[in-house]
């Protein structure tokens, strides 16, 4: 059922192939401009007619203007699916993004009346008006949250085999948009045209656009309402946000489906946890995977390495993963070593391991052409490689030089490739970079259209599989590594993309520039991957090409404790970039903020298993704090991690004071334990060996003791920080192995402490869920911001006799054992 026939001229090489694709490009443009949906309307396109019909089957409804047809699907009480079919014939149905609908029980009703017709669940309308065939949306309280402009249109492209599709939805004044991914422009895209084609982009630049992965998912946010919608159309894609006319918003591909799902809010948070319904949630990852990775391009040999490992126990600076770049590589052949830097890897590997520290290696999907390569020649005689509609083999250059592309949207070969991982595991590598998956290739930027891919079966050309080809590269890596590994969880980090992704891998920018925009640009972009369903980024800490000064990375390595991902990376030609490589005084801040992620790991943990859990992304723009006020939805330089901790990275050389807006409530100043009360800006004081952190009034942060590794001991006692508050805040803390599977048997411990106080009596109530134990029984409680001294401290009824008050206020004691409930009263 596949829509899109291949280009009809093989004989074409990549350059004209991609001169054509930049003339079909203009011509969009062109299209585009000469139609903004408004009146002028090109003869080839096509506008849906009247609505005569509604048939219903099951849970999907047909909408008819007598050839082309719509459905309407009902996903969740919150989630409709629209689809248009120009003949009526619709697609299998078939995704990467989203691998099943989901199959709880929905009630919804059809009603039509002389204007419309109504599909409506308990949460959600969606009205099909019978004038025009305008599909429009609407919550329980009648309030019209999105409305088509015109009718849905395509246009028939016989040259290219497919549709051009569009759709094309009013823009109120007032309205934001978040999301689409890693765009590195402003959060609020409001005004922007942006395209989705995974493209390799060496040194980004603000507001380059594509970059490296697809996310057709956006919100709307509009007086005070959000809502979603995911486009999921794999082909090159485009989104306007009100720029072309600012009372429209358009989305359209040049080819495939007319498919998106309309996400209901009404907060932002809850359009975030449905789009995971839809695409799935990251798998806890393995505990170590949280600390601090150490990456360059490259070290080595394996003395350069080892001397890198060294440098951070004897600087006594912690870390968790060092990197191997394509310089591991037999001629950057994956899956082979260059035996002269690397005369012996399982014994590198091995000691390292004993040392605390993880190895991942770095795979490109770019198989050498080489007939004494055991991997070509396998994937070469099974018929593994992509081709061109003429069944020669594709071919393209890059790092190994000529190259043949294994075609990971093939299940069979996704099997062979994750198997090929066996050896590498074996010798103990922990975790695997897969870079280049855009596709890249040198000199023609990808592949060219016509590579021919099996698509699971729904075969296609590189223009459908061309956004999901990274993905299925580490989907494969990520597949066949769970299964070596057998319960372990491995990990992966990928440079390309598409929806869904996060069910396979952690994310880093790419490319980035060591400067202070570019500090700012990964500021944003995490906070717009993390809404856009991908928990797991991070940056290249310091930036990827040119130098940083001491002050940058240090300012760098401040964000970086606060990306869900923390891993420093610098380009092969530039100067040594780790964290003691500025000396003094940068060394000791650079250590003080990493031993800080180590501290709040139990933190970052639980906050891992709640976007697993539930869906809520790490990181959270202050508008998903107050999407009620539109002021908010231009502010992009704070954000939450998670719920309790806000944070803003000081992003201006010499800056020693800014601005921070706090949301409404009380915080409190993570250095002085100030308090302030938010709903407005505060000015911070920000030295360099500090940045702005605050912490929610209530709050239970729990610490685990600074380690050089995760663990390099047993934990004995887990420290908690008990925020003073005068109304009820409800805290987590997750605890499990950290690195198997038992997690998915409800092998975890899911701690639960509900803080209430006032003026004589704080309370503190902890209560459990799961089945694991955890190996340590004691708490240090520290009471931070309490406004009286204690004369009495009881845990579980027991008096506890010793605890301590602190210059700063704070009140200290520890307890051997679990707890229930604990009294502490004036
Ligand atoms: O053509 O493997 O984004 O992180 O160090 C460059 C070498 C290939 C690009 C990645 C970068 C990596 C580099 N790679």
């Amino acid at each position: 059922m596949e829509s899109n026939t291949p280009n009809p001229n093989p004989e074409l090489i990549t350059s004209k192939l991609t001169e054509i694709e930049n003339l079909i490009e203009e011509e969009e443009e062109f299209h585009h401009l000469n139609n903004p949906a408004d009146g002028i309307k090109p003869v080839v396109k096509k506008y849906l007619g009247v609505p005569n019909h509604a048939d219903q089957v099951g849970n999907k409804f047909y909408f008819t203007d007598g050839d082309a047809k719509v459905e309407v699907v009902v996903v969740t009480d919150e989630i409709i699916r629209v689809r248009l079919a120009p003949h009526s014939v619709f697609l299998e149905d078939f995704s990467y993004g989203v691998p099943k609908l989901p199959t709880r029980q929905v009630s919804f009703s059809l009603h039509e009346d002389e204007n419309e017709f109504r599909v409506s669940t308990y949460k959600v309308n969606c009205h099909i008006r019978k004038k025009d065939f305008f599909i429009s949306f609407s919550d329980s309280n009648n309030h019209v949250t999105s409305m088509d402009a015109t009718p849905m249109h395509w246009e028939e492209n016989v040259q290219a085999g497919g549709y051009y599709v569009f759709c094309t939805k009013t823009c109120a004044p007032d309205e934001s948009f978040f999301g689409l991914g890693d765009k590195p422009t402003e959060l609020n895209l409001r005004g922007k045209r942006l395209k989705n084609w995974n493209t390799d982009a060496y040194s980004f630049q603000w507001n380059q656009d594509p970059l490296y992965r697809s996310i057709p998912f956006y919100i709307s946010v509009n007086e005070g309402i959000a809502h979603g919608i995911f486009f999921d159309n794999t082909f090159k894609a485009q989104f306007d946000f009100g720029s072309e006319d600012r009372t429209k918003t358009s989305f359209w591909a040049d080819g495939g489906e007319l498919q998106y799902y309309y996400i209901h809010g009404p907060h932002m948070m809850d359009v975030v946890k449905s789009y995971h319904t839809l695409t799935g949630t990251h798998p806890m990852p393995p505990l170590w995977a949280l600390g601090y990775h150490q990456c360059r391009w490259s070290y080595y040999p394996e003395a350069k390495v080892r001397k890198i490992a060294r440098g951070f126990r004897e600087n006594k600076i912690p870390c968790d993963g060092i990197y191997l770049d394509i310089d591991y590589m037999d001629g950057y052949r994956c899956f082979t070593w260059n035996r002269k830097y690397f005369p012996d890897p399982k014994k590198m590997i091995s000691e390292l391991a004993a040392d605390g520290f993880k190895t991942v290696v770095i795979i490109d999907p770019g198989i050498r052409v080489d007939d004494n390569y055991s991997v070509f020649k396998e994937g070469k005689e099974k018929k593994y490689f992509c081709r061109r509609s003429d069944d020669y083999f594709m071919e393209g250059h890059v790092w190994p030089g000529r190259c043949q592309f294994p075609d990971f949207t093939n299940p069979e070969v996704r099997e062979w490739w994750g198997g090929l991982f066996d050896e590498l595991v074996q010798m103990g590598v922990a975790g695997v970079w897969n870079d280049m998956n855009e596709p890249a290739v040198f000199g023609a930027g990808t592949f060219p259209d016509d590579v021919r891919h099996q698509y699971d079966g729904y075969r296609g050309s590189h223009r459908k599989a061309h956004n999901v080809y990274g993905m299925q590269m580490v989907r494969s890596t990520y597949e066949g590594l769970r299964k070596i590994m057998k319960n372990k969880r491995p990990f992966t980090i990928t440079r390309a993309g598409y929806s869904g992704v996060q069910r396979f891998s952690s994310v880093w920018t790419g490319d980035n520039v060591a400067s202070w925009e570019h500090l700012k640009i990964g500021n944003i972009q995490c906070q717009r991957l993390s809404i856009s369903g991908i928990p797991f980024c991070g940056t290249d800490i310091g930036g990827f090409s040119g130098e940083p000064d001491g002050e940058l990375f240090t300012r760098w390595i401040q964000m970086g404790t606060f990306s869900p991902f923390m891993r420093a990376h610098s380009a092969g030609d530039t100067k040594e970039r780790e964290p003691w490589s500025f000396g003094e005084p940068f060394t000791a801040i650079n250590r003080k903020f990493i031993e800080l992620r180590y501290r709040l790991i139990p933190y970052l943990y639980s906050t891992f298993w709640e976007h697993h859990r539930y869906g809520f992304p790490i990181l959270r723009p202050i508008v998903m704090h107050e999407q009620d006020t539109v002021m908010n939805h231009f502010r992009q330089d704070e954000f939450t991690y998670g719920d309790k901790i806000l944070v803003c990275p000081v992003m201006e050389p010499g800056q020693r004071k800014r601005n921070v807006y706090l949301p409404k409530g009380k915080w409190y100043n993570f250095w002085t334990y100030e308090v302030v009360e938010g709903g407005k800006e505060v000015s911070v004081e920000t030295p360099l060996e500090t940045m702005p952190l605050f912490v929610k009034a209530g709050s239970v942060i729990p610490e685990y003791p600074v380690m050089q590794y995760v663990g390099q001991q047993e934990i004995e006692e887990v420290k908690l920080n008990i925020y003073y508050t005068d109304y009820e805040v409800n805290s987590f803390l997750f605890e499990d192995y950290g690195e198997t599977f038992a997690y998915e048997q409800d092998i975890y411990l899911e701690k639960k402490f509900v803080v209430n106080g006032d003026a004589k009596t704080v309370t503190i109530d902890q209560s459990l869920e799961g089945l694991y134990t955890p190996r340590y029984d004691g708490y240090h409680f520290n009471l931070i911001g309490f406004p009286f001294k204690p004369s009495k401290i009881t845990v579980d009824g027991k008096d506890v006799k010793e605890f301590q008050l602190n210059d700063d206020n704070t009140i200290e004691f520890k307890y051997t054992k679990t707890f229930k409930h604990i009294e502490i009263s004036k």
